[in-house]
């Protein structure tokens, strides 16, 4: 059905997520007939420009859904526990950029060039989930090469940026960076140890098993947008002092031998990926190069000597865009073309 326009709201407005996801908007010029700006009393009231009109950013009450199309959220997930239900049961589709429904049965969890198709195989009740920044980025180079060669095993590293935190994060950095040249104070706040000039093994909490709750979403999400459980998955997640940009350094072992020139030349061709892997020319992917950037970039792509079917790869990608707020997007973007 032609429409004029949707009417769209962002739940978290005023996070360096909602920011984003109204830039986006505007950036790709999403049909957006009415834009509703929600989030928690704290930051309402605050003033944001979109297409060259300031709006205010409203509380996010159980009434603000009514009328309204599509809800991007990126509120946390308790937010989107108690708020999603609500919106969709409004007939307000919810994108859901939290991991509160990320694993949920009945939801779809959707990176439009892995697998648009899960929005229909799903039946989705009004809720689809927007994957971690650190899966979105891994995924959209490791399918193509699954298709061709059946990836056996996947032992991922990441270098993630304070961005995906929030802007406390943000200032975290900045101030300890200035406070360490300045010979002063060093105070976290934010992250349990000084994050400046330091590494930090440790994103999300804790689970009992000694993995982070960040690694354990990499492994089941992965599984769940490559649709295939017999994947072997293993992350150590790990917090660096970039303020936009994760980096990931990824080893996989495949079924059917697969060559450097041969990955190269799958991931040139594949949607959203772009390959920079010149040594010769100290050309690899990088983090303040992919930052405000839309694609996934890959490189260093070589042989893993050590095992019979096995390559190595860097993949970077800006966190807070492809990670989070342009891949909700364009998964409202597939909705509307196949099944608004
Ligand atoms: O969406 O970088 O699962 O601290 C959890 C941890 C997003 C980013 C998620 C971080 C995230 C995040």
């Amino acid at each position: 059905m032609e429409r004029d326009g949707y009417r769209v709201c962002i739940v978290g407005a005023t996070g360096v997520v909602g920011r984003e996801m109204i830039s986006v908007l505007q950036e790709r010029d999403f049909p957006v007939k009415d834009l509703k700006l929600l989030a928690s009393e704290r930051t309402a009231g605050t003033t944001l420009a979109f297409k060259g009109e300031n709006l205010k950013v409203q509380v996010l009450q159980e009434d603000s859904f009514k009328g309204m199309d599509i809800g991007l959220f990126s509120a946390g997930g308790a937010v989107s526990q108690k708020y999603a239900p609500i919106a969709s049961e409004e007939g307000c589709v919810v994108i859901d950029n939290t991991s509160a429904f990320r694993m949920d049965p009945e939801v779809p969890l959707v990176v439009p060039e892995v697998n648009p198709h899960a929005i229909a195989d799903y039946n989705h009740k009004g809720i689809i989930a927007n994957p971690n920044c650190s899966t979105i980025q891994m995924v959209v180079v490791l399918k193509p090469i699954h298709d061709v060669a059946t990836i056996r095993r996947v032992v991922v590293s990441t270098y993630q940026s304070v961005s995906g935190t929030g802007k406390e994060a943000i200032r975290e950095l900045e101030k300890q960076t200035l406070a360490i040249f300045n010979h002063q104070e060093v105070k976290s706040e934010v992250y349990p140890h000084r994050i400046a000039f330091n590494c930090l093994p440790h994103i999300d909490v804790f689970s009992e098993n000694g993995y982070t709750k960040e690694e354990i979403k990499m492994i089941n999400e992965t599984k769940k947008i490559m649709e295939d459980e017999s994947i072997g998955i293993t992350a150590t997640t790990v917090r660096v002092p970039v303020f936009y940009g994760h980096s990931e350094s990824v080893n996989i072992e495949t079924t059917k031998k697969i060559t450097p020139d041969e990955v190269r030349d799958i991931l040139s061709r594949a949607p959203g990926v772009i390959v920079v892997d010149d040594p010769k020319k100290n050309e690899y992917p990088l983090a303040v190069y992919a930052a405000g950037k839309d694609e996934t970039f890959v490189g260093r792509i070589r042989e893993d000597k050590s095992i019979e079917k096995g390559i190595n790869m860097w993949i970077v990608s800006d966190n807070i865009r492809k990670g989070a707020a342009l891949n909700a997007v364009q998964i409202a973007e597939v909705l509307l073309k196949h099944y608004w």
